[in-house]
């Protein structure tokens, strides 16, 4: 699946969580849920990610019981009327293994396939998997963030958790890396992130990156936002897609988006900016 992808891609977030990162789990319903992936599909969207636990900070964690009768219905659903490449945002093994058997093409493990049975799971199911650095966990992952050398940390994560992969028979093709945006940073370290992509460069994965209306982004707008007296709502889009476009001038093969059609719309402009340069 990963060969087949052309990048920059864009993912899209179908989150089916009674809490999310920002949707507040409109799409808690089968229905609803189908309705908005044909909507991304409708917008030009290379990859859908459906998550059935919110990782969100402070977030409690969820059954795999709860998890699996979140998710899996709607790849089954999803994958009858789409050949989309569909992530399914997991940490537990019983859904890594469901959800291949239901049809999803690629896992993506904000726990970079630590909990237990799950590095197992995702061998058996032969998926690719994309591996997210997270100092913590999200029930305390947000309480001061520590770093000796951010950069060098989380390279030194990932070739451990390569290792852990390689070990189990997962091969480095299949392998994608995350550093993590959010997961026991602080915007200082967010920031840095950023603008330190490209290094991560050097283990020779694709990166993906998933910036969409975090907080860091809505801390960088807040001051200027309480001066104007606007909603936050559309200024954290306009400030999500120029850090995906940030992001993918930086480095990043994939981005985690909510605002398809808008991160779409700002890669079509930079690939026309590109490819001018390759011409001439
Ligand atoms: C599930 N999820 C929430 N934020 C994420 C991010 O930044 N990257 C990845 N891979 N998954 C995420």
């Amino acid at each position: 699946m990963l060969a087949q992808l052309q990048f920059p891609a864009v993912m899209g977030i179908l989150n089916v969580t009674p809490d999310s990162f920002s949707d507040g789990g409109k799409y808690a319903s089968l229905d609803l849920a189908l309705e908005y992936a044909r909507h991304m599909i409708d917008e030009g969207v290379d990859i859908i990610d459906i998550g059935g636990e919110s990782t969100r900070p402070g977030a409690a964690p969820v059954t795999a019981a709860e998890e699996l009768g979140r998710v899996v219905p709607l790849v089954r659903s999803l994958r009858q009327i789409s050949n989309i490449p569909l992530s399914i945002d997991t940490s537990s093994p019983e859904v890594i293994t469901a959800a291949a058997e239901a049809g999803a093409n690629l896992i993506n493990d904000v726990r970079a396939l630590r909990r237990e049975g799950a590095l197992e799971a995702a061998a058996a199911s032969c998926l690719p998997v994309c591996l997210m650095h997270m100092q913590g966990n999200p029930e305390t992952m947000q309480m001061n963030p520590h770093y000796v050398d951010l950069i060098e940390d989380i390279k030194v994560f990932f070739e451990q958790r390569i290792a852990a992969c390689l070990s189990v028979g997962i091969r480095e093709e299949q392998l994608i890396l995350d550093p993590g945006f959010g997961f026991g940073k602080t915007p200082e370290h967010n920031l840095r992130l950023v603008n330190r992509l490209s290094e991560f460069k050097i283990l020779g994965r694709p990166l993906l990156v998933g910036l969409s209306r975090k907080s860091t982004i809505g801390k960088i707008l807040e001051s200027s936002l309480r001066e104007k007296k606007q909603g936050l709502k559309q200024e954290l889009l306009i400030g999500s897609v120029a850090g995906a476009l940030i992001a993918v001038n930086n480095g990043a093969s994939i981005v985690r988006v909510h605002d398809v059609a808008a991160t779409v719309a700002a890669l079509k402009v930079r690939k026309a900016v590109e490819t001018e340069k390759a011409d001439h």
